[in-house]
Parts: C-alpha cells; structure tokens; sequence
C-alpha cells in the first residue's frame, strides 16, 4: 500500500465531501490488518461473488504478503503508518472503485478520543467524511473484559466516529457494518448477550443510539491453533468467516451511495456551467458598459472640443471684423514721384458746342446770350 493517490480525490461538490471509499475504524489491535488481508485475498479469488483488485500493484502485494506469513503462522506487526489504495470492487454486475486504508490503532484514539490535531489523525477524520461505508471493527474481548483506558476507544472513540459519518452525511445513507473480530475465539461472548447485535446493545448502547442503522457480523478472520510453547498462532486452513457478508453488505448500500454521488457531480457540473455562463454574460456586458462609457466620454471631449473650436473660430472672426471698421493707421506720407507730368495751365472752358438749326417746326426761345446784346 501507498499513501493516497490523488487520482482518488474527486473534486468536492459544492462543499458535500464525495463519499467513494469503504473505510474500516478500529483501534489499536483490533484486528485491521489481518481483516484486510484476508478479506483482499477471499475477494481476489472472487469465488463467492464478491470480487477485489487492487488498482495498484503494491496493496496486492503487500497483502498476498501478509495472508503468506499468516500462512506461516505468524501475526503481523502493528502497522507502523497509514497506507491506502485504490481497490476495484465489482458485485452482482456493480463495479465500484474504493479506497482502502490501513492505519495504527493509535491514530483512530488521536482521531477520535483526543479529537485529533496531528497530520495523521487529521487525516483519518479526512477519510471518515469521504466514506461511502464504513466497517467498524470489534474486538468483543477488549469490550467485554478490556481495561477502562482500553474500551474508551471502543466505547466513546466509535460513537465520535459515527456521530461525525452520521452529521456529515446528514442522513442513515452512509452503511455502518459493525465487525466483531476474532469470533473464532471469542464466540462465547457474544453469543452469551445474545448474538453479534445483541452483544453491541449490551456492551456498547451509545453506538446504536448514535449510529442508527446498522448491520452487526460476527466474524472472524484466521482461527487459530497452539505454536509449541502454547501460545495461539493463525490457522489459515479455514475459510475466513462473515469478512465479505460485512463487504457485501457495505457494496448493497454503496451502490446508492455511489448512484448519488453521480447525480451530485452531474449536478455540479451543471451548476458549473450555468455559474460560466452567467460569469460571461456579465463579463460581455460590463465590456460593452465600458465600450459605452467610452465612446460617449469621446463623444463629450469632441464636442467640447468642437465648440471650443468654434468659439476661438467666432471670437478671431469678431476680432478681425472690428479691425476692419477702424480708420487704418496713418499712412506714411506717400512719396508722389515727381515724375508726374506737370499739368498745363489752361483755362477750363465749357465745350462750344456747334450751331445746329433747330429740328423743323420746333421754337427755340430766344435767350439773350452773353455775347450778343438782346
Ligand atoms: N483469534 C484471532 N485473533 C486475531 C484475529 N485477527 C487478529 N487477531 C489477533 O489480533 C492481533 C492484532 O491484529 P492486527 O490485524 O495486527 O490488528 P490491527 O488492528 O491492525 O492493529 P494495529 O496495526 O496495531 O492497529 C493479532 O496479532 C492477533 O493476535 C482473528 O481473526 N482471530
Ligand atoms: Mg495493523
């Protein structure tokens, strides 16, 4: 396993974290790790329905890996760090592509005992909001004859989980497998309080008030026998029991889990485009606002301009009409070349003009004149 590959991380819905892993919660040594790997391998093999891949080769490894050394009979160590991939899930013609996480006990009692704060805790809470199911794993030994400081995480830490599943998710959609582990063993127990759901109730009241809908499984993942010094090691040679009616049960409810999230993304996408296109229609109206605004502030120069323009124009044309009216300037004394021929002295006389008979029949009045003594 590796940590998360992006490629897993769709893009939030309108802040609706996208719900697409089957998630399981369990404290420190409640049997995570070895519930995984046998349940990837049972799934692998795919003879009872329900079939995994792994979509990276690392997680497949790492669990065939780990059914080997159960195989040899050897327990793994407690895991060290959070590990998740990407595994595709196929049942009854529905494929699905979950992610898987592995994580130490430690981090889900910092998630949800001391209310997280640290990058991996974080993290985990991270997961829980993006689960579409959610497999809760339960040691019933520590429930049931655990230490306080123990069943805390039991207890309170898994009601903090589901409360949270149930707020975020805002509804009973989110399916809640509730695993008791190692059944192989601690059978007795839960079938004295009355089976897997009647044990929760007895044991673990808060979790059912909290959680509403579930599904309780008894399960165990190995059976296990004696080693030489007495001390119980994994037997592999039984099938494990009740790993993929908990991973069934999750598929049943994820498929609308899934369908909805389909719905949500082509609802945002929606949304989307509709939010582009009203961006850009507003985008085009401001521009051609300012386009406007523009031409009608050029507008508003020219023609201040233009009258600037005319006004100059009137005032030079006033100017140049008033200096027209005015008596010029005195002129310099014309210098009259005294070329100018001398004009003769003669005494102006009237014309003489001829004596013409008067015409016929016409009386001239006789008038003294100046010579001629009347
Ligand atoms: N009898 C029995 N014991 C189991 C089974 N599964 C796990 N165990 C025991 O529980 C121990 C812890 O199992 P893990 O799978 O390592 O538990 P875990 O939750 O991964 O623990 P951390 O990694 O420390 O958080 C093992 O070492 C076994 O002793 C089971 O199916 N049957
Ligand atoms: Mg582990």
């Amino acid at each position: 396993m590796h940590p998360d590959p992006a490629r897993f991380e769709p893009p939030e819905l309108g802040g609706a974290p996208v719900r697409d892993r089957i998630l399981m919660l369990g404290r420190r040594k409640a049997g995570k790790t070895v519930f995984l790997s046998r349940l990837y391998e049972q799934a692998w093999r795919g003879d009872q329905g329900l079939h995994m891949r792994a979509v990276d080769g690392a997680l497949h490894e790492i669990c065939m890996d780990m059914v080997d050394q159960l195989k040899e009979g050897l327990w793994p160590a407690a895991t060290a760090g959070s590990l998740s991939s990407g595994v595709d899930v196929s049942w009854q013609g529905q494929h699905t592509t979950m992610v898987m996480l592995d994580y130490p006990g430690e981090v889900f009692r910092r998630a949800f005992v001391e209310g997280g704060g640290d990058e991996q805790s974080d993290n985990l809470i991270d997961h829980v909001d993006h689960a579409a199911a959610v497999i809760l794993l339960i040691d019933p030994s520590n429930v049931h004859g655990g230490e306080a400081s123990e069943v805390v995480d039991d207890d309170y830490g898994m009601v903090q989980a589901v409360e949270r599943i149930r707020r975020v998710s805002g509804d009973d959609e989110v399916p809640i497998a509730v695993a008791l582990t190692k059944c192989d063993e601690h059978l007795g127990i839960v079938q004295d309080a009355g089976g897997a759901r009647g044990f929760v109730e007895k044991y673990l009241p808060n979790l059912v008030r909290y959680g509403g809908r579930m599904r309780m499984f008894a399960t165990a993942a190995v059976r296990t026998r004696l080693d030489a010094v007495g001390r119980p090691i994994p037997n592999t040679q039984y099938e494990p029991a009740g790993l993929l009616d908990a991973a069934k049960y999750c598929m049943k409810h994820v498929g609308r889990q899934m369908e909805a999230a389909e719905q949500r993304r082509a609802e945002a996408a929606r949304l989307f485009q509709q939010h582009e296109a009203e961006r850009l229609d507003r985008q085009i109206a401001q521009r051609s606002r300012q386009q406007w605004i523009g031409f009608w502030i050029g507008a508003a120069v020219l023609g201040l301009v233009l009258i600037g323009l005319s006004l100059l124009v009137s005032v030079g044309a006033f100017e140049g009409a008033s200096s027209q009216s005015e008596p010029p300037p005195p002129a310099a004394e014309p210098v009259i070349a005294d070329e100018t021929p001398p004009v003769a002295e003669e005494a102006i006389e009237p014309p003489v003009m001829p004596e013409s008979p008067p015409p016929h029949g016409v009386k001239i009045p006789r008038y003294p004149s100046a010579g001629t003594p009347p």
